[in-house]
């Protein structure tokens, strides 16, 4: 079926042109869940079979895709929300038997459908909020049963329809109480039984890790990372977020997709991102949760050309976060993005987080037809209201997902 929508306009994020990539009174041509045509209307073609539809003068973007998000895990840390408001710290709470600890013995605990239960409320949410393509990673589970378990729900999510989902084992997480005195033992676990294993159930698009003083050294993400590229999968890593070290190095070594966090990046790791064009993943709902001071080197990832995406880190400790406006607010006010850096950080730059650069991630002929609608004029407005919930309808590969005007 070939559909046509008329009576918007189109922030259609690529590069080059007006800010925005905007078109006014634009239309889009729609066939076989595909952009056809994208221009403004009185020059574009719509093919005299095409179902004109109206958007009824709203704004559209690209569907907003959400690249580094925990939303599988069971229980509940909203306690410790309340215990660090009155001042207790993220490491008082671990010391004491909290923190991802928690997470990841409720996690163990729970049934498939339990978290696929869950995961599905909060997906449903991130979907609502505008996100057309979510990425899900394991490691509350640091154990091989449920790290696979994790992976088959979100494979599951993904396979149910509203937002695609893309998959990545964590299992280097933390490590796990019963390997506190032998990291290098669970290290050697992930390599010969977590990643064949998941690779061999086919529920696993890229492999992360946590380095950090807290977590792994970066000669064993080195080791890591090493297995995951003899199974052929792409890499990622949560690095310099509390602290720096050669985390970053030894992602651009890998040729990781992303760097994820980067409050602690130093200017020569900036560089070095730069030169292997790694995507810089920003994560200010972390930054606003922990209330944490220290913030990515912007400003140098700006001049010398890194490009920044910017996800929810949707997760029970740090970032209980699952709206991806929230997001653009917060990336644009906290970490001081321009509001069309943001807006580019959960619709182009996130896509190449993703390794999927080629089919989504802006409005052109050829790319999937994945669109979020909005109840704004401007895509200033997207970033400036907070909490307003103005995403308003969602397209996933040409099908309307919902339209809150057409229910209404
Ligand atoms: N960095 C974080 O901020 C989260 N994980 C990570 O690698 C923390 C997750 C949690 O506290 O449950
Ligand atoms: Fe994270």
């Amino acid at each position: 079926m070939t559909v046509a929508l008329v009576n918007t306009t189109a922030a259609t994020m690529v590069p080059g042109g007006e800010p925005y990539g905007l078109i006014e009174d634009a239309a889009i041509v729609i066939d076989g869940g595909v952009i056809v045509g994208i221009g403004p209307r009185r020059s574009m073609p719509v093919p005299s079979r095409a179902e004109v539809q109206s958007l009824q003068g709203r704004l559209v973007t690209p569907g907003l895709i959400d690249c580094h998000t925990h939303l599988v895990f069971a229980g509940d840390r909203s306690a410790e929300f309340e215990r660090r408001l009155s001042g207790a710290t993220y490491a008082d709470i671990a010391a004491a038997g909290g923190g991802i600890r928690a997470t990841v013995a409720a996690t163990r605990a729970a049934s498939a459908d339990e978290l696929l239960t869950t995961a599905r409320l909060r997906l449903e949410r991130l979907h609502r909020s505008g996100a057309t393509t979510v990425e899900v990673k394991s490691g509350y589970g640091l154990d091989l049963a449920t790290e696979l378990r994790m992976l088959q729900v979100a494979r599951r999510l993904g396979s149910e329809g509203a937002a695609e989902v893309v998959t990545t084992m964590l299992a280097a997480h933390v490590v796990p109480v019963e390997f506190r005195h032998d990291p290098d033992g669970y290290v050697a676990l992930i390599v010969d039984e977590i990643i064949p294993a998941a690779v061999a159930l086919g529920v696993v698009d890229a492999v992360d890790a946590f380095c950090e003083h807290l977590a792994f050294t970066p000669a064993q993400v080195d080791t890591i990372f090493n297995a995951a590229a003899g199974h052929g999968l792409p890499v990622k890593l949560h690095a310099a977020q509390l602290s720096a070290d050669e985390g970053i190095d030894v992602a651009v070594a890998h040729d990781a997709l992303s760097a994820d966090h980067l409050e602690h990046a130093t200017d020569a790791q900036v560089a070095a991102m730069a030169a292997a064009g790694t995507v810089a993943v920003l994560l200010p709902g972390a930054t606003h949760t922990l209330g944490e001071t220290a913030r990515p080197p912007v400003e140098a990832m700006r001049r010398l050309g890194v490009p920044m995406a910017l996800a929810s880190d949707c997760n029970p400790g740090t970032s209980p976060v699952g709206d991806l406006a929230l997001v653009v607010n917060l990336g644009a006010v906290l970490l001081g993005l321009t509001v069309e850096e943001a807006l580019t950080g959960v619709t182009r730059h996130a896509a190449a987080a993703l390794g999927l650069g080629h089919d989504r991630g802006t409005l052109e002929a050829g790319k999937r037809a994945d669109l979020a609608v909005w109840d704004v004029d401007r895509p200033a407005e997207i970033a400036y209201w907070v909490g307003m919930g103005l995403c308003s309808a969602v397209w996933v590969a040409g099908e309307p997902t919902f339209d809150r005007h057409r229910v209404a």
